[in-house]
């Protein structure tokens, strides 16, 4: 049931999660457009009430906001950087690119949009599209905060929404910086069940240990990032050359079992750089250092 109160909003791009992100706001109450390449991926969202486009410049002109939803800024690009879109003139629409991509790519397209008119705000979706519309759906923004703070109570109804900072690269950082504990995580894991799996433990027995691991370290970040933010590692549980030679363990055992190693070395390239440069003595996150230049050669 459309609620007259609830803003208008258009979705451009019906992927799995474009589909979700307009679901959510159909349900919400907001009379919703949807335009998408395929059109066929409008028809249950249409049978849900969405009003399908003629055009992409029709569904940009039937809401003052409208997400865009696509497979990466390329596309975003490609379908939106043309004068045959109301003239090339974006202006007098907020948009709202929930696109996965890097920084650069969204500081550039926010100065596109710009130059075409167009408020813009960059986002992040940290979900997947059967939460999209829950508490769970974790959605983060950047860009001007006022753009933000005057459609929230729109896209609230996409899930718990939160606005980092002006920059608009922000968003894509946290994404990316996401995906890098998320890997690490499950590499982390599978490194311990292949060494395990070597002695007959299954891969479901281990994973409540790797989980109680998993939370445990998580537990330090916070006071590990106050030593960043200081600048000081005061070796209060354990100095980097005892974390060094713990290592060397990990190396050694994933070697006599047979399994791969690569990762094991480079958590001890990492530190024997930081330990040759003189932090031995020091708390592991002086690794920060290490983490924060390229590798040398
Ligand atoms: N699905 C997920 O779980 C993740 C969660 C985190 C965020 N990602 C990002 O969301 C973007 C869209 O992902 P998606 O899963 O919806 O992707 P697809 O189902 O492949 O849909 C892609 C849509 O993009 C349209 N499209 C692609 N290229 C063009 C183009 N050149 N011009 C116009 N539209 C284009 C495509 O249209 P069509 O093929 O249906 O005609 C789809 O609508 C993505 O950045 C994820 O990383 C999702």
């Amino acid at each position: 049931m459309t609620d007259r109160t609830a803003a208008p909003v258009t979705v451009i791009g019906l992927g799995l999660m474009g589909q979700a992100l307009a679901g959510a706001f159909l349900r919400a109450g907001h009379p919703t457009t949807v335009w998408n390449r395929t059109h066929a991926k409008a028809a249950a969202l249409v049978a849900e009430g969405a009003h399908l486009a003629p055009s992409v410049g029709a569904a940009l002109h039937a809401s003052p906001l409208t997400l865009v939803c696509l497979t990466d800024y390329r596309a975003v690009r490609e379908l939106l950087d043309t004068d045959e879109v109301n003239g090339g003139k974006l202006d007098g629409t907020t948009l709202l690119n929930l696109t996965s991509g890097d920084s650069a790519q969204a500081r550039d397209t926010a100065r596109w949009a710009e130059r075409r008119g167009a408020r813009y705000l960059d986002g992040a979706i940290m979900a997947v599209p059967p939460v999209i519309g829950t508490a769970e759906a974790v959605i983060l923004h950047s860009g001007p905060k006022a753009d933000f703070e005057a459609h929230r109570p729109a896209l609230e109804a996409l899930g718990t929404v939160t606005h980092l900072g002006e920059d608009h690269g922000l968003a894509a950082l946290y994404d990316v910086a996401g995906l890098a504990m998320m890997w690490s995580v499950l590499n982390a894991w599978l490194q311990g069940t292949a060494m395990l799996r070597t002695a007959g433990v299954d891969a479901a027995t281990y994973a409540p240990f790797a989980r109680q691991i998993a939370a445990g370290v998580a537990d330090w970040l916070p006071g590990y990032a106050e030593q960043i933010d200081a600048g000081s590692f005061p070796a209060e549980v354990s100095a980097l050359e005892t974390d060094a030679r713990a290592m060397e363990h990990l190396i050694e055992e994933s070697e006599a079992l047979g399994v791969n190693a690569e990762l094991p070395k480079l958590f001890k390239a990492m530190a024997e750089r930081a330990i040759a440069a003189g932090h031995g003595g020091e708390q592991y996150p002086v690794l920060i250092e290490e983490f924060g230049r390229p590798a040398a050669g």
